[in-house]
């Protein structure tokens, strides 16, 4: 019956599709037909087919910079295509982009973790560059939750070029967010330790254990965060969780929710232990704290030097933060996940991951309120806390396990919800009320996804202009969708179309996630990357993003002895040879080599790879890298280009001589 139906359907979408071509032949139409009816599609799938579909040379009109999770990489993926573009190697080597096998180990040293090689992330929230609340196409900055890092990665070359290590907490998770003009990029700390991950008793919690807010301030122009201007504000050891940063109405705050207002230090499992479990003892109190952080003040206070030193690193004080009025807190609903500023900056979005419905609070309240001192108490760290009925604005109910936010251009709001494996798509109230037909602050329908939705994206969805038109669900379980790859499945990221107002937000495209598990992700207009094509010019060094005075250039290659136990190679690379193709060198010697791909053709990439030395580099066309090894195995080692770059690619090598000492 319901295949019958789908079937005279079919006939209606394969003449759509035909004349869309300009192709009435009856005989296409009865071959989309056939095809149709052989693979079991119905007419939503071939409209979603045409939705998504991008034939060679069709470029995506968006990009998702998407989190890799413990992958510890940054993935770009293309809209509507959702067709993976590149990987981008950040916390964790990879040996495709000669990431970390001779080129990028200084920057990954950066995140060494108390003297150690720490060779993984966990990313989470990437951000955007923004100028004036939108995302300006520049650079990207990614946290990782495991190590309490931050990563800077350039737009103009994909490169991560910096890792920065937080001096004072070991893991952080409300990061990384910016402000409406990237002047800082905030990080804060998750699972509580003593400053610095000191040893400490648990049961020093209450006292010893901190919270904290990093502010890393970014100077644009250098394109990395200078750690000299940058500084921390103290919190109270609850699990300070995802954060914004306000924009607009909210310009100059920072919105930071918490769980485990409860102090709870578990302990479950072990003898003589009576606390609950974590998952109990930190979901007892029937709220938690949503931090509110004027961080303009915050930085006025830092630059008025009212901080004190910890860990070699400027924390204003909690009593300070509390003093000087740039902290209060407000009650949100049970175990709190995501906060999410809306567009025009006038509302906070809570969701609480044991609470159906999302709590919104108002700017313009939540300044009265402070203005006004109207305040319910304050926490036990002497924290005020605003009155959560003069603050509160609306609550929606949206349905099991809301976790996070997104916004569209049309006054609707988009929320995940773990529980119920959904998309919520709510209105907002407001200014925002006249731009859709339904009632303010009302849930209009729900999507399913596959399944167990965490974060999900919205075209420029956190910007204070989305675009709307495409949703993506990230979610964390694919269960039966894909082929089965073994216990371990890839995520499933599912494409939404919300272009339309009133109607259904169908899915139109499952794309597995088999290489990382993504937490956040952002969706931003293709065309406002300005993404170099080839470096600009010959013996670029993408470290410093300028030429290198010490690249080799045709006819200074050379190999230079420098004293006893001192090497240094001079080589070039172009289609299809190294020069020189013989370099001989003595066991024990300090090898620096330098190496420069002179192309100026697109995509005329070179690998470089030396076996037994672990040496694996990606020179794109232009580039310049250095890199150093002791030379203290002697043998003969085949050197070649690993990328397939011309008809006489397997020609492009040469040896690698190392002479036994006597
Ligand atoms: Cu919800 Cu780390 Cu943003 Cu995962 S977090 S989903
Ligand atoms: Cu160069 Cu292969």
């Amino acid at each position: 019956m319901r295949l019958k139906a789908l079937q005279s359907k079919f006939l209606l979408t394969a003449a759509f599709i035909a004349i869309g071509t300009g192709n009435t032949n009856a005989q296409s139409i009865n071959e989309v037909q056939k095809i149709a009816n052989e693979r079991g599609l119905s007419t939503a799938d071939l409209l979603a087919a045409a939705k998504t579909y991008t034939p060679t040379g069709m470029k995506d009109e968006y990009v998702i910079f998407s989190s890799g999770g413990h992958s510890g990489q940054v993935f770009v993926i293309g809209v509507p295509s959702m067709r993976i573009l590149r990987t981008i190697g950040v916390f964790t080597p990879e040996s495709w982009q000669g990431w970390g096998y001779g080129v990028g180990n200084e920057i990954l040293d950066e995140g060494n973790v108390s003297g150690r090689e720490n060779r993984w992330g966990d990313t989470h929230h990437p951000a955007l560059s923004e100028t004036n609340g939108d995302y300006d196409g520049e650079w990207l900055f990614i946290n990782d939750k495991s190590n309490a890092r931050i990563a800077v990665i350039d737009l103009r070359d994909f490169e991560t070029k910096q890792i920065i290590k937080n001096p004072l907490f070991i893991n952080d998770h409300g990061g990384a967010f910016v402000p409406p003009n990237t002047e800082y990029i905030f990080e804060t700390a998750q699972y509580n330790v003593p400053w610095g991950a000191d040893h400490a008793p648990m049961s020093d919690y209450k006292d010893n254990f901190r919270g904290a807010v990093t502010m890393w301030k970014f100077d644009r122009k250098k394109g990395r965060i200078d750690k000299a201007k940058s500084f921390a504000i103290e919190l109270p050891p609850y699990w300070q969780d995802i954060a914004d940063a306000g924009k607009l109405a909210s310009d100059g705050y920072f919105f930071l929710n918490s769980i485990n207002t409860e102090l709870a230090t578990g302990g479950f499992g072990v003898e003589g232990e009576k606390n609950p479990p974590f998952e109990a003892g930190v979901s007892m109190n029937a709220t938690d704290y949503l931090h509110i952080i004027d961080w303009k003040k915050a930085e006025k206070v830092f630059e008025a030097g009212k901080y004190t030193m910890i860990k070699d690193f400027p924390v204003i004080s909690l009593k300070d933060a509390v003093s000087e009025g740039l902290l209060h807190l407000t009650p949100e609903p049970r175990s709190p996940h995501g906060v999410d500023v809306s567009p025009k900056g006038d509302f906070v979005v809570v969701s609480g991951k044991l609470d159906p419905h999302t709590t919104i609070y108002s700017v313009e309240k939540i300044k009265k309120a402070i203005a006004n001192k109207t305040f319910s108490g304050q926490d036990e760290y002497g924290v005020p806390v605003l009155d959560f009925d003069s603050v509160m604005e609306a609550q929606v109910e949206v349905g099991l396990g809301p976790l996070h936010t997104q916004f569209g251009p049309d006054g609707y709001a988009y929320t995940s919800l773990f529980l119920d494996s959904a998309v919520a798509r709510w209105t907002l109230g407001g200014d925002y009320g006249k731009l859709n037909p339904e009632p303010d602050w009302t849930l209009v329908q729900k999507t399913p996804v596959h399944y167990n939705i965490g974060h999900l994206g919205a075209a420029e969805g956190d910007t204070v202009d989305p675009d709307g038109k495409y949703l993506v669900a990230y979610n964390k379980w694919s269960v039966d969708r894909f082929v089965q790859t073994g216990p371990l499945m890839p995520q499933n990221f599912q494409l939404l179309d919300i272009s339309e107002q009133g109607t259904e937000m169908p899915v139109i495209y499952d794309m597995p996630m088999g290489i990382g598990e993504p937490h956040y992700a952002q969706i931003i207009k293709a065309d406002k990357l300005k993404s170099w094509s080839v470096y600009p010019e010959i013996g670029w060094d993408p470290t410093i993003q300028a030429v290198n005075p010490w690249a080799p250039r045709p006819k200074s290659e050379r190999i230079e002895r420098k004293g006893e136990h001192e090497v240094e190679i001079f080589m070039t690379s172009v289609r299809s040879h190294f020069t020189p193709e013989h370099v001989t060198v003595k066991q024990g010697d300090k090898v620096t080599w330098h190496i420069t791909n002179t192309e100026r053709a697109i995509d005329a990439t070179h690998g470089f790879s030396i076996p037994v030395y672990n040496i694996t580099l990606s020179l794109e066309a232009g580039e310049y890298a250095k890199f150093e090894f002791v030379a203290d195995t002697p043998g003969t080692f085949p050197f070649y280009c690993t990328e397939f770059c011309s008809a006489l690619h397997l020609e492009m090598m040469g040896y690698l001589m190392v002479e036994p000492a006597e």
